[in-house]
């Protein structure tokens, strides 16, 4: 039997008689039996169009011998029995159930990803669940339940937007920061595709320390966005540093890194490799002069393009391995990571948004 964590939530209609009717036949379903049920909370809608009701959201804990593929198509046949509609994104619904977690199991895929991609900041998940299943590991990471409320329940918490140069980190942090009315902190100097020499590496890692350093630190009553991560450095540096001065420049990155604000949150901003050659090609065009957008790529003729497209793809990749790396064995690693499609910038800057909020 597989313990799952299911999320529920209605905002359209009878919010409690659909969520108490969807539990019910849940509990029909052959094969899951609902072990327990939190209370109903309250909540602000997060995201979607404007002026839509108040939800009300709650949690269940079942155990099933359903795939969980089944399970998800258990959960369609409830919302459609309880007329859901899926007219736009994040629209008003009857009744909304989502597949929280399944055992340990990570999958990726658009039809089923789990643990389900936007549960580690939303306070309207967390709480229900953190009532019936606070001790539930959340994979892949060494997180439970209560880890990750108490993480976003933090006073001041940081937010880092991390990606590869063009990603929009700088453009997505900025819109974020403004929309929360949270500080905002960008990177003094920009990663440098091109720095082989490992000292002037040490000059950036201490430029871009100093503003996260735990001592001076000054706290925001509505948080801090940063549109960079310390620890991109060193994903960056692996590449170009000569391997016999690796082992020098990792000691001395240590030493610095150790007592900085740890981000509670990373937006990772991903981006497929057509849209980074874009980008690319963009920015090393004639119309750049005129626009700042994207302005941290580095301009390259078109010979090239290839080559720093290549290895920015390869950044990306080695950055998306440090985000996901377990709590207990890279202790500066955020506890929650928010991962989304950067191909199209405004809708990046919106979700992203919607992911700070969903903290509040
Ligand atoms: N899908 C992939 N993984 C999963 C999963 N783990 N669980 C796919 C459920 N579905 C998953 O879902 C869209 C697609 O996601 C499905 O085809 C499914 O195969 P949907 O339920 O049809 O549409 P949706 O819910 O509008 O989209 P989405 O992206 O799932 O939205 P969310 O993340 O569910 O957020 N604010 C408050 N206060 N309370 C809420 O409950 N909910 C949402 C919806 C937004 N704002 C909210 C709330
Ligand atoms: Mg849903």
């Amino acid at each position: 039997m597989a313990r799952c964590l299911i999320g529920c939530g209605s905002n359209l209609g009878q919010r409690r008689e659909q969520l108490d009717r969807a539990l019910e036949l849940l509990g029909f379903m052959p094969g899951v039996e609902v072990v327990a049920v939190s209370r109903f909370h309250e909540t602000r809608p997060v995201g979607g169009p404007a002026a839509q009701g108040a939800y009300l959201n709650g949690a269940c804990l079942i155990e099933t011998d359903l795939p969980p593929h089944d399970l998800l198509g258990a959960l369609f046949a409830v919302e459609n029995t309880l007329h859901r509609r899926r007219d736009h994104r994040w629209g008003e619904r009857t009744i909304d159930l989502d597949l929280l977690l399944y055992d340990d199991l990570v999958v990726e895929s658009p039809e089923l990803t789990l643990p389900h991609p936007r549960m580690a900041t939303r306070r309207f998940v967390l709480e229900p669940c953190a009532e019936i299943a606070a001790e539930l590991r959340y994979p892949p990471s060494a997180c439970t339940i209560r880890d990750l409320l108490d993480n976003i329940s933090a006073p001041h918490p940081l937010v880092a937007v991390v990606g590869v140069p063009g990603s929009g980190a700088p453009e997505v942090a900025a819109a974020v920061a403004e929309d929360t009315l949270a500080r905002l902190i960008r990177a003094p100097v920009p990663m440098s595709m091109a720095e082989t020499s490992p000292l002037r590496m040490l000059e950036t890692v201490v430029a871009c320390r100093r503003p996260l350093r735990a001592e001076a630190w000054e706290d925001d009553p509505h948080g801090t966005v940063a549109d960079y991560w310390l620890d991109a450095l060193p994903a960056l540096a692996v590449e170009q540093i000569a391997e016999h001065d690796w082992p020098a420049f990792a000691a001395e990155y240590q030493r610095l890194a150790c007592d900085v604000v740890t981000p509670h949150v990373a937006i990772f901003l991903r981006l497929s490799g057509a849209e980074l050659r874009s980008r690319l090609a963009f920015r090393s065009g004639p119309a750049a002069v005129h626009s700042d957008v994207f302005a941290d790529l580095p301009a390259a003729p078109p010979a090239a393009v290839e080559g720093v497209a290549a290895g920015l793809e390869q950044l990306q990749a080695r950055l998306e391995r440090r985000l996901r790396c377990p709590a207990d064995r890279c202790p500066r690693a955020p506890k929650a990571v928010i991962t989304i499609d950067a191909d199209d910038l405004a809708g990046a800057a919106a979700e992203a948004t919607a992911a700070v909020e969903a903290m509040l």
